[in-house]
C-alpha cells in the first residue's frame, strides 16, 4: 500500500494521459501500416498484443527525463516512429520492402532513389501527422509549467524500466513462436514484410535494431588483416594463361539459376515421360560439370545469387543480401562492365525479396527487372510464372545493349512444390502421384519446358549462338521427409547413409558455348563458387577476388561449405564431426590428425569472411593496381 502511495506521488497523471495518448497514436500508426501490408494482418492477439505492448514501453520512455524535458521527449518518440512509418511506406511502394537499419549504409543508392522519393509521397500520408501538433499542444500545457530539474528518481525510473520489461513481453513471446515455426528466419531476414506480417510491423522494427546492435557480440572477428587476404590473392596465377581463357570474350552471357533444381532428375523419366528434355540435351550437347555441389548457408536463393556472382562464401551469421549489400563488390557484372557489357537480372518475384533491389547495385547490375515491371498476368506459388518470366524476359534481352550479362532467376519449382498445381501439365507419377517428391517432379519437368522454349526463343531472335549460356540449379529442394521415396524412385535400397544423400543432393551446372563450342562432362568435384570463375574465363575476364577455380583448367576438385567441411574428387571431410567419409564406398572412418585440405579450406572461409566484414574489396582492388 505504502508503495503504491509512494509510487502515485512520483507519477502525474496528466502525463501518463499524455503517455497513453502516444502510445494509442504510434499503435495506430503501425497497425495501418500492417494493413498496408496485408489487410487483417493484425488478426492474431498476440502480435496485436505485442505491437501495443511495445508502443507503449516506446512512449514511456521519455517519463525517465527530466521533468521540463519529457513534453519534447514525447514529441521526438512520436517524430521519429513517424518517420519510420513513413519511411516504410515509401520504401513499400518503391521496393516493396520495408525499410531496415543494415540498409543505412547504401548512401549511393540512396542519391539514385532521392528524387523518386517525393514522387512516391501520396496526400493521405499527411494523415500520419495529424497527431503530432496535438500531441505537441498537451505536452506544453502539461510538462510546459516544469521549471526545475528534479534530482534523479531511483524509484522511478526503477519503475519504469519494470514497466518497459513487463510491456516486451509479449513481443519475446511473439517472437519465440516466430522462431518456433520459421527457426532462423529472424537472422537472415530473408522477407522482411513476411517477419513484419509475423511479428507486427512495429516489432519488426524492434527485432531489426536488436539483430543489427547485437551484431558486434555475435560476429567473431576474423583477426585476418587487408596484408594478409590480399598476399592470398597475390600469390595464384592470373587467368589469361588458361585454356579456353576468352574464347567467347565479347558475347552475351546469359546465367539461369534455376529455383530447387537438383541434378538427380537430369536423364531419368517417369512413366516413360523424361523429366528434363531440355536440359538434358543443353547438357548432351555442351559442357556439362556432373559433381556440382551446392555450397548455400542460410541465404537459400539470395546465397546461391551471391557464390555465383561473386566467387565468395555465404555469410558466417545471416545472409550477405541482407546484411552486407551496403559493401562494396568484384562480380561478373563488374568485370563484365568493365569490358563494356550491359548488365541485368531478372526476376519475377517483389524486389524487395531476398534484399535484391539494394543488392543488385552492390553486384554491379545496371537494371533490375521484377514482378513490378513485369506484366503479371500468371502466377504460381510465389510470383511471376516460369512460362511468363521467359516469355517477357526474351524482347527484354533482345532490346538490351550488346553485348550483355543477363542474370535470370526462376521460381515456379519452389518448395513445397505444391501451390498452384493446378496450373501445371500433368506427368504420368503412378505411386508418386501427389507425394512431395511427385510434386517436385511435376514442377521441375514445368521449369524444364519453359527454359526448353526460352532456349528456342533465343535460338530464333539470333541470340542463342551470340551467347553464352549457363545454367544451373540454387540448391536442392526435397528434404529428408522425402528421402524413402526418392531412394524407390531412384532404385537404391536406401539414402539414408550421408555420402548417398550428400550425391541426391547435387545440383547441375551446365554452359552451352555460342555454336555449341565446346563440350564434354566433367566428373571433377565442383561448387556454385567455382561457377563464377569458370565463366569469367570463358568470357576473357578475370574474378581477381574469387575463391572458387576455374573448372575448365582445375586439376583437382575442392568444395568447401559453409560448416567447414569440404569435399575433394575421393573424400568428403567433416571436421567438427572428426569423420572422412571416401566418396566412392560410402564408408567413414574417423580423422587421424589434421587432414589435408583442412587448413585451406579454413583460411579461404576466414578470408572470405574478414572481406565480407571488413568491406575490404575496394582496398584489395587497389591493391591489385
Ligand atoms: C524468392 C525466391 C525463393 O524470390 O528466389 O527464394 P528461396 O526461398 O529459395 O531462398
Ligand atoms: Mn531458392
Amino acid at each position: 500500500m505504502v508503495r503504491i502511495e509512494s509510487l502515485k506521488q512520483r507519477f502525474d497523471s496528466k502525463e501518463l494521459a499524455l503517455t497513453g495518448f502516444l502510445a494509442l497514436a504510434v499503435s495506430l500508426k503501425f497497425v495501418g501500416l500492417n494493413n498496408v501490408l496485408m489487410r487483417g494482418s493484425l488478426e492474431d492477439p498476440l502480435t496485436l498484443l505485442a505491437l501495443m505492448g511495445t508502443s507503449l514501453a516506446l512512449a514511456s520512455l521519455p517519463l525517465l527525463l527530466p521533468r521540463r524535458f519529457r513534453g519534447a521527449g514525447m514529441l521526438f518518440v512520436d517524430f521519429w516512429l513517424t518517420v519510420l512509418v513513413w519511411t516504410d511506406l515509401l520504401s513499400l511502394r518503391y521496393y516493396s520492402d520495408l525499410f531496415t537499419l543494415r540498409n543505412l549504409g547504401l548512401g549511393t543508392q540512396l542519391s539514385a532513389v532521392a528524387d523518386s522519393v517525393v514522387a512516391l509521397m501520396e496526400p493521405k500520408d499527411a494523415l500520419l501527422w495529424i497527431d503530432f501538433p496535438v500531441l505537441g499542444y498537451l505536452a506544453f500545457r502539461v510538462t510546459g509549467r516544469y521549471r526545475s530539474l528534479p534530482a534523479l528518481d531511483w524509484g522511478r525510473a526503477g519503475a519504469l524500466l519494470l514497466l518497459t520489461a513487463i510491456l516486451l513481453v509479449p513481443f519475446g513471446l511473439r517472437v519465440q513462436r516466430f522462431e518456433k515455426t520459421c527457426p532462423g528466419a529472424l537472422a537472415s531476414m530473408w522477407d522482411r514484410p513476411a517477419v513484419a506480417l509475423s511479428l507486427g510491423s512495429l516489432n519488426y522494427h524492434l527485432a531489426d535494431l536488436l539483430s543489427v546492435a547485437t551484431e558486434r557480440f555475435r560476429v567473431r572477428k576474423p583477426g585476418t588483416d587487408l596484408e594478409e587476404v590480399a598476399g592470398w590473392f597475390h600469390g595464384r596465377p592470373g587467368a589469361e594463361v588458361q585454356r579456353y581463357h576468352g574464347i567467347a570474350s565479347g558475347k552475351n552471357l546469359i546465367v539461369i539459376q534455376v529455383e530447387a533444381l537438383q541434378a538427380f532428375v537430369l536423364n531419368r523419366s517417369v512413366g516413360g515421360f523424361e523429366i528434363t528434355p531440355n536440359l538434358n540435351r543443353l547438357a548432351r550437347r555442351g559442357l556439362n560439370f556432373t559433381e556440382t555441389y551446392h555450397q548455400t548457408a542460410m541465404g537459400n536463393s539470395a546465397d546461391a545469387e551471391f557464390l555465383v556472382n561473386t566467387g565468395l562464401f555465404p555469410a558466417p551469421i545471416g545472409v550477405a543480401y541482407t546484411r552486407y549489400a551496403g559493401n562494396e563488390f568484384n562480380s561478373i557484372a563488374s568485370a563484365l562492365k568493365a569490358k563494356g557489357y550491359s548488365t541485368i537480372a531478372l526476376h519475377g518475384d517483389r524486389p524487395g525479396f531476398w534484399n535484391r533491389a539494394r543488392m543488385y547495385p552492390s553486384l554491379s547490375f545496371d537494371r533490375f527487372v521484377s514482378n513490378r515491371d513485369f506484366q503479371v498476368d500468371s502466377i504460381i506459388g510465389l510470383g511471376l510464372s516460369d512460362e511468363s518470366f521467359f516469355r517477357q524476359s526474351l524482347p527484354i534481352l533482345k532490346a538490351q545493349k550488346k553485348p550483355f550479362y543477363a542474370f535470370l532467376i526462376t521460381l515456379s519449382s519452389h518448395y513445397p512444390f505444391n501451390m498452384d498445381l493446378d496450373k501445371i501439365p500433368e506427368l504420368p507419377l503412378g505411386e508418386l502421384a501427389g507425394t512431395q517428391l511427385g510434386n517436385y517432379l511435376r514442377c521441375i519437368h514445368y521449369a524444364d519446358a519453359q527454359i526448353g522454349a526460352f532456349v528456342e526463343g533465343l535460338r530464333r531472335e539470333g541470340l542463342l549462338d551470340e551467347s553464352v549460356l549457363a545454367i544451373y540449379g540454387d540448391h536442392p529442394g526435397l528434404t529428408v521427409a522425402d528421402r524413402q521415396d526418392l531412394a524407390r524412385f531412384l532404385g537404391v535400397p536406401d539414402l539414408s547413409d550421408p555420402v548417398a544423400w550428400k550425391k541426391a543432393q547435387k545440383i547441375p551446372f551446365i554452359v552451352r558455348l555460342p555454336r555449341g563450342r565446346l563440350r564434354g562432362q566433367f566428373s571433377l568435384a565442383a561448387g556454385q563458387i567455382d561457377i563464377g570463375p569458370t565463366l569469367g574465363n570463358l568470357m576473357g575476364t578475370d574474378l581477381v577476388t574469387a575463391f572458387g577455380q576455374d573448372l575448365l583448367n582445375a586439376d583437382r576438385g575442392f568444395v568447401v561449405f559453409r560448416n567447414g567441411s569440404f569435399l575433394d574428387d575421393q573424400a568428403w571431410v567433416l571436421p567438427e564431426q572428426d569423420l572422412v567419409y571416401d566418396l566412392r564406398t560410402g564408408q567413414s572412418r574417423p580423422l587421424s590428425g589434421a587432414p589435408e585440405g583442412l587448413a585451406r579450406a579454413r583460411e579461404k572461409l576466414t578470408l572470405s569472411d574478414a572481406i565480407l566484414q571488413g568491406n575490404l574489396i575496394p582496398k584489395l582492388n587497389a591493391s591489385f593496381q
